[in-house]
């Protein structure tokens, strides 16, 4: 019999699975079901539901119950294994909240494969939609939070972040706010990750470190819920709390739903989920302290992982809990592709390889150029208010012009993730501009670091099939080691090694100090409303 795993990643527009076989160590099956189309009864753009208000962004629990049940029905219909999947883990998208009420542990307890989930589910919810990451009406409770927990560096070293809109605290203390009837009488509030995890094991689900520390609720150093942060969202939150657990922690048996329904083995073990982001610091294999992965796509995002918990006193990144223990952060900057593009279309380049072509024939340092790339709102730093600034780069020039953006980029990254005091021993880098050496020459010259391409389709969804083996594995007291577990799944692309250039990495030192002040000045100079406001939702 195949040693087979299942991973799931519930997203904001589909449901994902993988099936890994552990002996073959292959990805043996994928699938993905996007929301709009398998489901298109819940009227969901881009799996959002529409709303007139364009800073509430919500989706309906129920479909993401429905998707549960069309892809064990379509895994089925493949003829994929499923009497063999040995364990189940998964990922959502993180920060999500489900309201459940008191008839929910029932619900979930006697779930009857007769019936679909969305049947048995019917009378559970408190409410009956639910706030999802893209969500930004939360500003006033974010404040409120962050005052009563003393401020920026008081909130990001007890949680892990500073409040964000898009945090499920501040997101259930608007509820509690505006909702005080439903608010009392929801018994249980679940994450995207734990409610689906609960339909699996029948039972209401942990929340594990990874996802809890998205809420603005988690002490993140101690891994329990933090009651000053409790109180300052709403009251009796304890109770309507899950325990913590570490993902991928067997919670039992699945649920006999499933078994009945498509075939599972009785004795296949649910576990605990995480968030999307952490499951895919495993799915592109970062295990150990000091790995680093930076996405180049719509924005640019900065993943890495730590062995202590270090927090941003500016409360720029985020730190979670890493599923192969330890910590991980996540550094959103908002003006990646887009950005880069903007200048592309400003100097009327066709495409990206007239880009690169053109960057290459500048050198590295532009000649202290600097350009402050802000075409849009900034997460990292704050800014609120779109503006690029130019220091000694002349807007006509083209090339300096394209290697100013990506140089920015590049510096901006290395400035705003020294609060976690890593430094990486190889960069791996993932995205669509990655597949563009000019570019990842300039970004193994800016961190002085080797630069490898990954491209892992659905990495979260590996991470979570990656995470279910673990799981069994320790339930089996084989004591799994990560770097065995991964190994042969997330693979660097062969060949795309690039070395960092020992002259360009002592002129980017230089010129990230000519950054940073060029930064502080323009932030300086805008008014601080426009500096301070909390950004909008990250990615
Ligand atoms: C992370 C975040 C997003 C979602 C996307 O803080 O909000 O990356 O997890 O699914």
């Amino acid at each position: 019999m195949a040693k087979l795993f299942l991973g799931l990643d519930s997203s904001t527009q589909s449901l994902s699975a993988v099936v890994i076989d552990l002996d073959t160590r292959k990805v043996v099956c994928e699938k993905s079901l996007n929301f709009d189309k398998a489901l298109p009864q819940y009227k969901t753009q881009n799996g959002v539901l529409p709303n007139r208000n364009p800073l509430v962004k919500h989706s309906s629990p129920l479909l993401w119950a429905d998707a549960l049940d069309a892809i064990f029905a379509a895994l089925k219909k493949d003829g994929v294994a499923l009497s063999e999947i040995l364990a189940i883990s998964g990922s959502g998208q993180q920060h999500g909240s489900v309201y459940l009420n008191e008839k929910a542990a029932n619900a979930l307890a006697s779930l009857d494969p007769k019936k679909s989930l969305v049947e048995n589910l019917a009378g559970v919810f408190a409410r009956k939609t639910s706030p999802i990451w893209m969500d930004s009406s939360t500003a006033a409770e974010c404040a409120e939070i962050r005052k009563k927990l003393g401020g920026i560096k008081f909130t990001a070293s007890r949680t892990g972040s500073d409040t964000f809109e898009r945090f499920t605290g501040p997101q259930i203390r608007k509820f509690y706010k505006t909702e005080p009837k439903a608010y009392d009488k929801t018994a249980s509030i679940a994450l995207v990750s734990s409610f689906l995890a609960s339909l699996l094991a029948g039972k209401i689900a942990p929340i594990d470190h990874g996802d809890g520390a998205g809420m603005n609720l988690m002490d993140i150093r101690r891994k329990n819920w933090n009651h000053d942060a409790l109180k300052a969202t709403a009251p009796g939150l304890v109770k309507k709390l899950p325990p913590l657990a570490e993902s991928g922690h067997v919670i039992g048996p699945v649920s006999p739903y499933f078994v009945n329904k498509y075939g599972l083995n009785p004795e296949a073990l649910a576990t605990v989920w995480t968030g999307d982001n952490p499951a895919s610091v495993l799915g592109l294999g970062l295990i150990k302290p000091g790995q680093v992965a930076i996405s180049l796509g719509t924005s640019d995002t900065f993943f890495g992982t730590m062995e202590k918990c270090q927090t941003d006193e500016n409360g720029e990144g985020h730190v979670f809990g890493s599923p192969a223990g330890g910590y991980m952060t996540l550094i959103c900057f908002k003006n990646g592709s887009l950005a880069r593009e903007k200048v592309r279309e400003l100097h009327g380049l066709k495409d990206w390889a007239a880009f690169g072509k053109l960057l290459a024939t500048t050198k590295p340092g532009n000649d202290g150029a600097i350009l402050l790339p802000w075409f849009e709102a900034e997460i990292v730093p704050r800014v609120n208010q779109p503006g690029v600034h130019r220091f000694d780069l002349d807007e006509k020039n083209a090339a300096a012009n394209c290697r100013a953006i990506f140089e920015a980029q590049m510096l901006s990254m290395r400035l705003h993730s020294q609060w976690m005091q890593v430094a990486p021993e190889q960069i791996l880098a993932t995205g669509g501009a990655a597949n563009d050496r000019a570019l990842l020459q300039v970004l193994a010259d800016v961190m002085n670091c080797r630069v490898l391409r990954i491209e892992v389709s659905k990495s979260a969804a590996l991470g979570a099939a990656l995470q279910a083996a673990h799981g069994w594995l320790v339930a089996a007291d084989k004591n799994p080691k990560w770097e065995k577990l991964v190994a042969g799944f997330c693979n660097p692309v062969p060949g795309s090694e690039i070395r960092p250039d020992k002259k360009a990495a002592k002129i980017y030192d230089k010129l990230l100090e000519k950054y940073a002040a060029c930064e502080g000045s323009a932030l300086a100079d805008m008014a601080p409303d426009v500096r301070q406001q909390l950004p909008h939702a990250a990615r």
